[in-house]
């Protein structure tokens, strides 16, 4: 297998969900900004909607979307427990929260991310964002992961998300601007996920580690 992924971007919970099941894949670094494989190629060659994550398999089977590659991993490693069974109500609940996250929270961040160009809308989409990851600290009260007890491939999402909020690096290149440092829930959680050595691992090769 091999995963076309950006340090610091959404691929990052694809990355932790790949060390995290221990599943081994060729690695394949991508400028997302600038479309460019690392070591040269255009990225647009292999994908024409050119972002990442992008899993491609040993029979040459592509598989795009972020949510649906990390299920599709997950369910190579069941006992690794990162997804509920196929069927079962807590199966429906995990798409739920990646759903939520893909709509709400990922998408959420794309016009802080791109303030400038956004112009106004901004004025807007920083309190949704922050309605909504107000809404995440409620739901992790009392909770040590989305899920309950488990980790989960929507924590490995989540974590990346939640990233981009505290990152220097995402103020420097964007102007996201945006302070979860009130949501003590949301800070709790986040330390514990970062805490994993998986997770750890995936912050050193992404160069992203403190
Ligand atoms: N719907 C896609 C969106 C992926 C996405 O937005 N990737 C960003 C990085 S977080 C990217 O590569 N952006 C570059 C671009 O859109 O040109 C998914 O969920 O996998």
């Amino acid at each position: 297998m091999k995963l076309y992924h950006a340090p610091g971007s959404c691929s990052q919970a694809v990355h932790i969900v790949l060390l995290e099941a221990n599943l081994d894949a060729e690695l394949v670094e991508v400028d997302a900004r600038r479309h460019v494989i690392k070591g040269g190629g255009d990225y647009y060659e292999i994908t024409p909607l050119g972002y990442v994550p992008l899993l491609v398999l040993d029979d040459g089977t592509v598989l795009r979307e972020g949510p649906v590659i990390a299920q599709y991993l997950a369910d190579l490693k069941p006992q690794s427990a990162l997804a509920p069974a196929h069927g079962t109500m807590a199966r429906y609940r995990l798409q739920e929260w990646l759903n939520f996250l893909t709509s709400e929270i990922h998408k959420g961040f794309i016009p802080l991310l791109y303030a400038v160009a956004a112009g106004k809308y901004v004025d807007t989409a920083r309190p949704k964002l922050l309605a909504r990851f107000k809404w995440l600290d409620q739901q992790l009260e009392g909770k040590r992961y989305l899920m309950g007890e488990t980790f989960t491939l929507a924590d490995a999402y989540l974590f990346a998300l939640t990233g981009w909020a505290k990152a220097t690096w995402i103020k420097s290149v964007y102007h996201a601007d945006i302070d979860l440092s009130g949501f003590e829930n949301l800070q709790r959680w986040y330390e514990g996920v970062r805490a994993r050595p998986c997770v750890q691992t995936v912050l050193a090769r992404e160069g992203l580690a403190d």
